[in-house]
């Protein structure tokens, strides 16, 4: 049989992940080629991640079409224009004019974009509604069919409101034609984004600057420097950058302006620190300075995993007194406070000095915090990782203990999908974003989410992460993770829906502890576990449709890793997933030849050992594959679904005797 045609018999048995809204990513492709008067009479909520605040329909649709009239003004800037710019060719538009103004009628699409002081674009907007959003990085996005042409208006309340008015605009057109709507929306949490702080290899300058335009595309703000296997900024930081890294520093620090993302630079000078020596304060402050002339101006002291019951140095000792926790908070502040005045010294408009404390993993009153409160600048932002290092979840009230224990409202750091620990060993994290409660961000000042060695795959969850941070009420996060898998798949809703039956197989979110806070594989356990109760309690018949529907699906799953290396998924995630996806086509077959045996069982057929055997060499090559070696800080073989494919195959033998 053709290859494509068996991919599609085979994706056609599969109950879909993506349900009714599959039916949309396959509509909105179609609309784009076919639009036509009557669909333009109807007009369709579209999905927008993350999910605006406010979002109202009106009638009719706006085509782009071949050509668009631009009003822009002086207070667009140049990342801003050209985002437009981009989002305009990749719908098709070929040519953009501009206009200084708009005309009395409208005989074409019109585009204004501007923020609160520009006059032109409020009136414009006036023409469509009354409202607009006025908090901060708030916009007001508007669209209407008018006269015998269209306006659609940007209005951003500040330069970073206007960018995210423009990357909503860039959701939108993907679909072709802009449904007449006008949106209010701002974030929820001021600062949202990643810290790349994760243990191990660290990412490459091409991957920070991939994930620093990814960033922008959800709507964060924010990227963290902070490998720990960086040495020039833990175990060295006192030497300089050898000039070539600066000169990639530098340029990532330009990416990250013009894609409206605060690039942070993270120091970590604890291992070896000596708290009271101006030296040591001066070095520090020499770091900053040059990073400063690169276009850096927001810093972060990182005080966490360090040994800091001991002093590194003596003077220290006749500092501050004896060693111990209270003491180390006493320190820390001295060194972090002197670092804080030099910032609003040197560059007044530079956001205040992040730090991460060393009792960064819940919020007991302790020695330790009751001295960092009392000490630490009040100006100074702290990060705290919740509950635990890799908490199972977080809540309001976990926050406001937080915000009573540090003295001020947290950023949160929170460590997932990170899988640089023994307990995340073997894993890709793939799960939805889950368990963080509605309503945070009335308790926290921002969040962050410290990423895996694997910068594509870690975009599944930060994507949850943003989306969270931005609409935390509204956030939905089984929507959002599908809609990480269709970005991922390129909007191929055959890869997306071969992408998310990947990601069940890598779905349990471990702990520090036994207990993970997310199940292994939901999806495949439902469909094990309809076979192992039909086998028990249904007669030869029912036992046989549901073997033939497991052999379809084993079909399937042995397919899924071709289907995601077919072409629309970003390279980057095909080699960081290269040794899951080869252990998913062996696990796929272990599972067919574990379906072959069942249905043999069930005729009494003894060719069910062999296939029983079969599976089980199957399974042992699957055990085996190792992950790629250096690509991740805890090496050794990778984990498919384990727990519930591994232990369906070890049980089959025995659910059928003849
Ligand atoms: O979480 C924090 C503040 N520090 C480290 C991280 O660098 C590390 O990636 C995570 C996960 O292992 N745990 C930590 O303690």
């Amino acid at each position: 049989m053709n290859k494509n045609l068996k991919r599609l018999l085979l994706a056609a048995v599969t109950i879909p992940f993506l349900g009714a809204s599959t039916t949309f990513a396959q509509s909105s492709k179609a609309q784009h080629l076919t639009d036509n008067s009557t669909s333009q009479k109807v007009s369709t909520m579209p999905a927008i991640f993350p999910a605006p605040v406010s979002m109202e329909l009106g009638k009719g649709n706006i085509l782009l079409g071949k050509s668009v009239v631009l009003v822009s003004s002086s207070t667009v800037d140049a990342g801003t224009s050209a985002l437009v710019a981009q989002i305009l060719k990749g719908a098709g538009v070929q040519s953009v004019k501009t206009a200084k103004k708009l005309p009395k009628k409208l005989d074409a699409t019109y585009i204004v974009l501007g923020t609160q002081q520009d006059s032109q674009v409020l009136d414009a907007l006036k023409q469509i509604t009354s409202t607009t959003d006025t908090a901060a990085s708030g916009y007001t996005l508007a669209s209407k069919q008018m006269d015998t042409g269209a306006l659609i208006t940007l209005l951003g309340k500040d330069v970073n409101g206007l960018y995210y008015a423009a990357q909503t605009f860039r959701q939108l057109a993907q679909r072709g034609s802009i449904p007449a709507l006008v949106i209010n929306d701002h974030p929820a949490l001021p600062i949202r984004g990643t810290i790349e702080g994760f243990y191990g290899k660290p990412w490459s300058m091409e991957e920070r600057e991939k994930h620093i335009n990814f960033l922008a595309t959800v709507k964060a703000n924010t990227f963290i420097y902070s490998p720990k296997d960086d040495p020039y900024a833990r175990d060295r930081w006192r030497e300089p950058y050898p000039a070539a890294t600066l000169k990639e520093l530098e340029k990532l620090a330009a990416i990250s302006k013009n894609n409206h993302i605060n690039f942070v630079y993270a120091i970590s000078p604890g291992p070896t620190v000596c708290f009271s020596d101006p030296n040591d304060l001066q070095a520090l402050l020499n770091k900053f300075e040059v990073l400063r002339g690169l276009g850096i101006h927001s810093f972060y002291v990182a005080l966490d995993d360090i040994e800091y019951k001991e002093w590194n140095c003596e003077l220290d000792s006749i500092t501050f007194g004896p060693s111990g926790a209270e003491a180390a908070a006493r320190a820390q502040a001295h060194l972090l406070n002197a670092v804080q005045a030099d910032i609003k010294k040197v560059d007044p408009t530079a956001p205040p000095l992040i730090m991460v404390p060393t009792e960064y993993y819940d919020a007991k009153e302790t020695p330790y915090k009751e001295a960092l409160r009392k000490h630490l600048d009040s100006t100074i932002v702290v990060q705290w990782t919740g509950t635990d290092v890799v908490p199972p979840s977080i809540s309001i009230s976990d926050a406001r203990n937080a915000t009573k224990a540090f003295g001020r409202k947290t950023f949160l750091w929170d460590n997932y999908p990170v899988n640089d620990y023994g307990e995340s060993a073997g894993r890709l994290l793939l799960a939805p974003y889950l368990q963080r409660e509605a309503g945070l961000s009335q308790e926290l000042t921002g969040i962050v989410s410290n990423p895996m060695n694997q910068e594509v795959a870690s975009r599944v969850a930060v994507t949850g992460v943003v989306a969270f941070a931005w609409n935390d009420k509204d956030y939905d996060a089984d929507r959002t993770w599908k809609f990480a898998a269709r970005e991922l798949a390129g909007w191929n809703s055959e890869v997306s829906e071969a992408l998310l039956t990947f990601f069940d197989t890598q779905r349990l979110a471990p702990t520090f502890g036994t207990h993970p806070w997310q199940p292994q594989a939901p999806y495949l356990k439902s469909i094990l576990d309809k076979v192992v109760d039909r086998i028990a309690n249904g007669d030869a018949q029912s036992r046989q449709q549901v073997i033939t529907q497991l052999a379809k699906h084993a079909a399937y799953f042995t397919q899924v890793p071709e289907i995601i290396r077919s072409g629309s998924v970003d390279q980057g995630f095909i080699t960081e997933a290269q040794p899951w996806l080869d252990a998913m086509v062996l696990w796929g077959k272990a599972l067919s030849s574990t379906a072959a045996g069942l249905a043999a069982a069930n005729q009494a057929d003894s060719s069910a050992n062999g296939h029983f055997d079969q599976a089980k060499k199957y399974a042992a090559e699957a055990e085996a594959i190792q992950s790629t070696p250096g690509a991740t800080r805890v090496e050794g073989p990778v984990k498919v679904a384990d727990g519930v494919l591994d232990h369906f195959i070890t049980k089959a033998p025995s659910l059928i005797g003849f």
